[in-house]
Protein backbone atom coordinates (compact mmCIF):
# COMPACT_ATOMS: atom_id res chain seq x y z
CA UNK A 1 0.00 0.00 0.00
CA UNK A 2 1.59 3.42 -1.51
CA UNK A 3 1.47 6.10 1.77
CA UNK A 4 -0.80 9.04 1.70
CA UNK A 5 0.28 12.43 0.63
CA UNK A 6 -0.31 15.07 3.44
CA UNK A 7 -1.12 18.50 2.36
CA UNK A 8 -1.61 21.74 4.32
CA UNK A 9 -3.07 24.96 4.06
CA UNK A 10 -1.93 28.18 5.78
CA UNK A 11 -2.66 31.45 6.57
CA UNK A 12 -3.90 34.32 8.76
CA UNK A 13 -7.61 34.69 8.88
CA UNK A 14 -9.57 35.97 5.80
CA UNK A 15 -7.08 34.81 3.46
CA UNK A 16 -9.50 32.44 2.11
CA UNK A 17 -8.41 28.82 3.51
CA UNK A 18 -12.11 27.70 3.73
CA UNK A 19 -13.20 29.01 0.56
CA UNK A 20 -10.36 27.19 -1.40
CA UNK A 21 -9.96 24.07 -0.17
CA UNK A 22 -12.86 22.30 -1.08
CA UNK A 23 -11.35 23.52 -4.57
CA UNK A 24 -8.05 21.96 -3.88
CA UNK A 25 -9.99 18.54 -2.53
CA UNK A 26 -11.97 18.51 -6.17
CA UNK A 27 -8.66 19.01 -7.70
CA UNK A 28 -7.47 15.38 -5.84
CA UNK A 29 -10.64 14.13 -6.47
CA UNK A 30 -10.66 14.24 -10.31
CA UNK A 31 -7.59 12.06 -10.14
CA UNK A 32 -9.42 9.40 -8.65
CA UNK A 33 -7.84 9.81 -5.52
CA UNK A 34 -9.11 9.48 -2.01
CA UNK A 35 -9.13 12.05 0.19
CA UNK A 36 -9.47 13.36 3.89
CA UNK A 37 -10.75 16.90 4.37
CA UNK A 38 -10.13 17.76 7.87
CA UNK A 39 -8.92 20.97 10.10
CA UNK A 40 -6.81 22.21 13.46
CA UNK A 41 -7.43 22.76 15.96
CA UNK A 42 -10.10 19.91 15.46
CA UNK A 43 -10.59 17.19 13.51
CA UNK A 44 -11.65 14.46 16.41
CA UNK A 45 -14.40 14.88 19.19
CA UNK A 46 -11.72 15.49 21.20
CA UNK A 47 -9.88 17.72 19.65
CA UNK A 48 -13.06 19.44 18.34
CA UNK A 49 -13.34 20.12 22.02
CA UNK A 50 -10.27 21.72 22.68
CA UNK A 51 -11.18 23.94 19.76
CA UNK A 52 -13.97 25.14 21.56
CA UNK A 53 -12.03 26.24 24.72
CA UNK A 54 -9.14 27.69 22.75
CA UNK A 55 -11.64 29.83 20.50
CA UNK A 56 -13.79 30.94 23.34
CA UNK A 57 -13.52 34.31 24.81
CA UNK A 58 -13.77 34.12 28.65
CA UNK A 59 -12.76 37.04 31.26
CA UNK A 60 -9.62 34.77 32.10
CA UNK A 61 -7.08 35.30 30.00
CA UNK A 62 -5.07 32.60 28.45
CA UNK A 63 -1.64 32.31 29.05
CA UNK A 64 0.40 31.53 25.54
CA UNK A 65 1.96 28.45 26.73
CA UNK A 66 -1.50 27.05 28.20
CA UNK A 67 -2.67 27.95 24.36
CA UNK A 68 0.47 25.89 23.02
CA UNK A 69 -0.32 23.23 25.31
CA UNK A 70 -3.93 22.77 24.23
CA UNK A 71 -3.03 23.08 20.45
CA UNK A 72 -0.51 20.48 20.52
CA UNK A 73 -3.07 18.60 22.64
CA UNK A 74 -5.70 18.80 19.67
CA UNK A 75 -2.81 17.70 17.50
CA UNK A 76 -1.38 14.69 18.95
CA UNK A 77 -4.77 13.52 19.14
CA UNK A 78 -5.50 14.77 15.38
CA UNK A 79 -2.55 12.80 14.33
CA UNK A 80 -2.99 9.42 15.91
CA UNK A 81 -6.44 8.87 15.39
CA UNK A 82 -6.98 10.44 12.13
CA UNK A 83 -4.10 11.83 9.92
CA UNK A 84 -1.86 8.66 10.52
CA UNK A 85 -4.14 6.17 10.56
CA UNK A 86 -5.61 7.83 6.74
CA UNK A 87 -1.89 7.91 5.80
CA UNK A 88 -1.00 5.06 6.63
CA UNK A 89 -4.20 3.73 4.29
CA UNK A 90 -3.17 5.15 0.94
CA UNK A 91 -5.18 8.01 2.08
CA UNK A 92 -4.66 11.51 1.40
CA UNK A 93 -4.73 14.32 4.10
CA UNK A 94 -5.87 17.90 3.10
CA UNK A 95 -5.73 20.06 6.65
CA UNK A 96 -6.70 23.63 7.07
CA UNK A 97 -3.73 24.36 9.45
CA UNK A 98 -1.00 22.64 10.87
CA UNK A 99 1.94 22.91 12.74
CA UNK A 100 3.22 26.09 10.66
CA UNK A 101 0.35 27.90 12.10
CA UNK A 102 2.02 27.02 15.64
CA UNK A 103 5.25 28.68 14.59
CA UNK A 104 3.32 31.78 13.40
CA UNK A 105 0.62 32.14 16.18
CA UNK A 106 2.18 30.73 19.05
CA UNK A 107 5.51 31.34 18.36
CA UNK A 108 5.66 34.60 16.14
CA UNK A 109 2.38 36.24 17.77
CA UNK A 110 2.38 35.06 21.16
CA UNK A 111 6.63 35.09 21.66
CA UNK A 112 6.77 31.05 22.53
CA UNK A 113 10.61 30.32 22.31
CA UNK A 114 11.02 27.99 19.05
CA UNK A 115 12.91 25.45 20.82
CA UNK A 116 9.79 24.96 23.06
CA UNK A 117 7.57 24.28 20.07
CA UNK A 118 10.19 21.92 18.66
CA UNK A 119 10.52 19.91 21.47
CA UNK A 120 6.41 20.01 21.75
CA UNK A 121 5.84 18.78 17.78
CA UNK A 122 7.99 16.51 18.01
CA UNK A 123 6.40 14.84 21.15
CA UNK A 124 2.60 15.59 19.13
CA UNK A 125 3.36 14.27 15.88
CA UNK A 126 6.87 12.57 15.45
CA UNK A 127 8.74 13.26 12.00
CA UNK A 128 4.93 13.62 10.74
CA UNK A 129 5.67 17.11 8.43
CA UNK A 130 3.35 17.75 5.37
CA UNK A 131 4.27 17.05 1.95
CA UNK A 132 3.13 20.28 0.74
CA UNK A 133 1.95 23.35 2.50
CA UNK A 134 0.10 25.91 0.18
CA UNK A 135 0.52 29.38 2.65
CA UNK A 136 -2.31 32.26 0.73
CA UNK A 137 -0.83 35.70 1.48
CA UNK A 138 -2.40 38.96 1.92
CA UNK A 139 -1.54 42.16 3.97
CA UNK A 140 -3.41 41.62 7.30
CA UNK A 141 -5.52 44.78 6.72
CA UNK A 142 -6.81 42.75 3.33
CA UNK A 143 -7.01 39.66 4.95
CA UNK A 144 -8.65 40.96 8.37
CA UNK A 145 -10.88 43.33 6.25
CA UNK A 146 -12.97 40.20 4.42
CA UNK A 147 -13.99 38.93 7.94
CA UNK A 148 -14.97 42.09 9.05
CA UNK A 149 -18.67 41.77 9.59
CA UNK A 150 -18.41 38.54 11.48
CA UNK A 151 -18.14 37.55 15.12
CA UNK A 152 -14.83 37.28 16.56
CA UNK A 153 -13.22 34.86 18.42
CA UNK A 154 -11.00 35.04 20.48
CA UNK A 155 -7.87 35.06 17.68
CA UNK A 156 -9.71 36.91 15.66
CA UNK A 157 -10.43 39.37 18.18
CA UNK A 158 -6.03 40.04 18.66
CA UNK A 159 -4.98 43.61 17.45
CA UNK A 160 -3.48 44.17 14.17
CA UNK A 161 0.52 44.19 15.45
CA UNK A 162 -0.70 40.73 16.40
CA UNK A 163 -0.90 39.46 13.04
CA UNK A 164 1.40 41.22 11.58
CA UNK A 165 3.57 39.34 13.72
CA UNK A 166 1.78 36.12 12.64
CA UNK A 167 2.18 36.80 9.18
CA UNK A 168 5.90 37.48 9.55
CA UNK A 169 5.93 34.40 10.66
CA UNK A 170 4.49 32.45 7.96
CA UNK A 171 6.76 34.28 5.51
CA UNK A 172 9.65 32.89 7.23
CA UNK A 173 8.40 29.37 7.20
CA UNK A 174 8.16 29.97 3.57
CA UNK A 175 12.02 31.41 2.85
CA UNK A 176 12.89 28.45 5.30
CA UNK A 177 10.86 25.51 4.18
CA UNK A 178 11.37 23.58 0.22
CA UNK A 179 7.62 21.93 1.04
CA UNK A 180 5.98 25.82 0.95
CA UNK A 181 4.50 27.67 -1.53
CA UNK A 182 3.30 31.14 -1.42
CA UNK A 183 0.15 32.12 -3.59
CA UNK A 184 -0.71 35.91 -3.12
CA UNK A 185 -3.97 35.84 -1.94
CA UNK A 186 -5.15 39.36 -2.77
CA UNK A 187 -5.81 38.14 -6.39
CA UNK A 188 -9.13 37.52 -7.27
CA UNK A 189 -10.95 33.89 -6.44
CA UNK A 190 -10.46 32.67 -10.34
CA UNK A 191 -6.41 34.02 -10.26
CA UNK A 192 -5.90 32.17 -6.92
CA UNK A 193 -7.65 28.91 -8.08
CA UNK A 194 -5.89 29.02 -11.16
CA UNK A 195 -2.22 29.11 -9.22
CA UNK A 196 -3.57 26.19 -7.28
CA UNK A 197 -4.32 24.49 -10.25
CA UNK A 198 -0.55 25.02 -11.36
CA UNK A 199 0.82 24.41 -7.89
CA UNK A 200 -1.26 20.88 -7.84
CA UNK A 201 -0.26 19.89 -11.23
CA UNK A 202 3.54 20.32 -9.99
CA UNK A 203 3.19 18.56 -7.35
CA UNK A 204 1.80 15.23 -9.01
CA UNK A 205 3.91 15.71 -12.08
CA UNK A 206 6.65 13.97 -10.05
CA UNK A 207 4.64 11.26 -8.83
CA UNK A 208 3.84 10.00 -11.88
N1 LIG B 1 -4.47 28.55 15.54
C1 LIG B 1 -4.62 27.39 14.83
C2 LIG B 1 -3.31 28.80 16.27
O1 LIG B 1 -3.18 29.85 16.92
N2 LIG B 1 -2.30 27.87 16.26
C3 LIG B 1 -2.41 26.69 15.57
O2 LIG B 1 -1.48 25.88 15.60
C4 LIG B 1 -3.63 26.44 14.84
C5 LIG B 1 -3.77 25.16 14.08
C6 LIG B 1 -8.50 28.67 14.00
C7 LIG B 1 -7.75 29.65 14.87
O3 LIG B 1 -6.79 28.90 15.60
C8 LIG B 1 -5.54 29.55 15.55
C9 LIG B 1 -5.55 30.38 14.31
C10 LIG B 1 -7.01 30.70 14.09
O4 LIG B 1 -7.27 31.93 14.69
P1 LIG B 1 -9.63 28.67 11.68
O5 LIG B 1 -10.78 27.80 11.83
O6 LIG B 1 -8.48 28.11 10.95
O7 LIG B 1 -9.22 29.30 13.08
O8 LIG B 1 -10.24 29.81 11.00
P2 LIG B 1 -9.76 31.11 10.37
O9 LIG B 1 -8.39 31.19 9.87
O10 LIG B 1 -10.20 32.08 11.40
O11 LIG B 1 -10.66 30.97 9.12
P3 LIG B 1 -11.44 32.06 8.44
O12 LIG B 1 -12.69 31.44 7.94
O13 LIG B 1 -11.56 33.29 9.26
O14 LIG B 1 -10.48 32.45 7.27
P4 LIG B 1 -10.25 31.76 5.91
O15 LIG B 1 -10.77 30.38 5.93
O16 LIG B 1 -8.85 31.96 5.51
O17 LIG B 1 -11.12 32.67 4.95
P5 LIG B 1 -12.48 32.32 4.16
O18 LIG B 1 -12.24 31.30 3.14
O19 LIG B 1 -13.56 32.13 5.16
O20 LIG B 1 -12.67 33.70 3.40
C11 LIG B 1 -13.04 34.90 4.06
C12 LIG B 1 -13.89 35.76 3.11
O21 LIG B 1 -13.08 36.22 2.03
C13 LIG B 1 -13.67 35.87 0.78
C14 LIG B 1 -14.59 34.69 1.07
O22 LIG B 1 -15.63 34.61 0.15
C15 LIG B 1 -15.07 35.00 2.49
O23 LIG B 1 -16.16 35.89 2.40
N3 LIG B 1 -12.57 35.56 -0.13
C16 LIG B 1 -12.14 36.38 -1.08
N4 LIG B 1 -12.56 37.60 -1.48
C17 LIG B 1 -11.89 38.18 -2.50
N5 LIG B 1 -10.83 37.62 -3.16
C18 LIG B 1 -10.38 36.40 -2.80
N6 LIG B 1 -9.32 35.87 -3.42
C19 LIG B 1 -11.04 35.74 -1.70
N7 LIG B 1 -10.84 34.56 -1.09
C20 LIG B 1 -11.78 34.46 -0.12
Amino acid sequence: MTRGRFITLEGVEGVGKTTNIEFIRELIEQKEIDVLVTREPGGTPLAEDIREVLLQIRDESMDPITETLLIFAARSQHVANVIEPALSDGRWVLCDRYTDATYAYQGGGRGVPLDALERLAELAQGSLWPDLTIYLDAPVSTALGRIADRQHDRFESENHEFFARVRAGYLAIVEREQRAVLIDATQSLEEVQSRLVEIMNNFWDPLG
